[in-house]
């Protein structure tokens, strides 16, 4: 380490001393004033200044993780005690946490930068931003759809909330992507199965589904259930299905839903229920995507709750890729206030949504989840 003193009559000078030296990047790490001079000294303006400096390299080497682990290596090496930090290395790594202090203000300070990153945001719009985030919507994509609104409205326009949110749904409608509902054609069997964790909904969502097909669509249903996991799963979907008055076929094996399923061939709808897993029992999958395989469904939804926390659902969607699933269907939504995970789900997934469901009660419908509603609940404009 190479701190230098420099000795002159004013700061000046002594500055220029150590910028000769060390670069005129050099680091004043201290100056010092000699005590005032008495008599004839001061009368005389005589005055001593000392300055330390350092040159720019020697606080880089201090901060590089490194040096400091090869400093622990020698001192273990050899077990005396490591000398007292001089004067100087402590002032070297006051400043070195000074300039780590400073790098993460200013990191702080570019973030707000960023979220505010629309010149001269208009109120309407800080608004609408602000209410995104406290309906949870991820950040980036709050600052996204603002950006939208922005760049679509002019001068007077974005001092308008009304337009201002007409731009942000509009934003919203685009980004969220709808299958549609299950689309039945007379004399073809449509397949279609549910997947998902353990207690997401997928037995309440399939009741929902059929009681709906069944009852308002008069179309001729049939369940199916590989869950023989689960103690009273199947009982519990055969009294839906007793209740509606509709067959309900157990499979065993990736064969027996297969043929299960083509025995039904002469129902407009088959719909088939699997076995959840917690996420200790991911191996698990493998099995329903053989069952699944077998079966050959026309449409795979992925059940997520809302209820989840939105890491788990990023969990969820990342570890059902492995499964052919290409529909997302939410649940749990009456247990949710704020919907912006919505906008969470539909970055990380291509799959379309289908429905959106809330309620344990099997006879309630089964909302679709096209782009307006949910830009509706993301807003906070409809209640679950
Ligand atoms: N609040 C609320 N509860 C629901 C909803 N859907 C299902 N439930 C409840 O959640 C629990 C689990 O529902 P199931 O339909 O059995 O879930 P599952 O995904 O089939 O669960 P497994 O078969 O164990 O994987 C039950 O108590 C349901 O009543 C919903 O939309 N809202
Ligand atoms: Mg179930």
């Amino acid at each position: 380490m190479t701190v230098r003193t420099y000795t002159a009559s004013t700061e000046r000078e002594a500055m220029r001393q150590a910028m000769e030296e060390l670069g005129k990047d050099a680091l004043i790490l201290q100056i010092r004033r000699q005590p005032e001079a008495k008599g004839l000294f001061k009368m005389a303006g005589r005055q001593r200044v000392e300055l330390e400096a350092c040159a720019p390299e020697t606080l880089a080497a201090l901060r590089r993780p490194s040096g400091g682990q090869a400093q622990a290596a020698r001192a273990y090496a050899a077990p005396a005690p490591p000398a007292p930090p001089s004067e100087h290395v402590r002032l070297l790594e006051e400043l070195s946490r000074k300039v780590e202090e400073l790098v993460r203000s200013n990191q702080n300070v570019a973030q707000s930068l960023r979220r505010g990153d629309l010149p001269e945001m208009p109120a309407a719009l800080q608004e609408a931003y602000t209410a995104l985030l406290e309906r949870e919507v991820p950040e980036p994509q709050a600052r996204r759809l603002a950006q939208g609104a922005y760049e679509a409205l002019r001068g007077e326009e974005l001092k308008s909330p009304v337009l201002v949110r007409g731009q942000i749904r509009q934003g919203l409608e685009r980004f969220l992507k709808h299958a549609g509902p299950v689309t039945l054609t007379p004399g073809r069997c449509r397949v279609v199965a549910l997947v998902g964790p353990t207690g997401v909904g997928k037995t309440t969502t399939i009741a929902k589904l059929a009681t709906h097909f069944r009852h308002t669509q008069r179309r001729r249903v049939g369940l199916v259930t590989i869950d023989t996991y689960r103690m009273g799963a199947k009982e519990q979907l055969q009294q839906y299905a007793d209740l509606l008055g509709i067959p309900m076929r157990v499979a065993l094996t990736p064969g027996e839903l297969k043929r299960a399923v083509q025995e039904m061939s002469d129902r407009d709808l088959v719909l088939v229920d699997t076995a959840g897993h917690s996420q200790k029992e991911l191996l698990k999958l493998n099995e329903v995507k053989a069952f699944l395989a077998a079966a050959g469904p026309h449409e795979t939804h992925l059940v997520l709750s809302l209820g989840s926390h939105p890491k788990n659902l990023r969990h969820v969607l990342n570890v059902y890729k492995a499964l052919q699933v290409n529909r997302l269907l939410l649940t749990k939504l009456d247990e949710v206030v704020a919907f912006g995970s919505i906008l969470d789900v539909a970055a990380l997934s291509e799959h379309p949504f289908s429905y959106a469901t809330g309620g344990q009660d099997v006879t309630e419908r089964v909302g679709l989840a096209d782009p307006a509603r949910l830009a509706r609940l993301v807003l906070g404009e409809e209640a679950a």
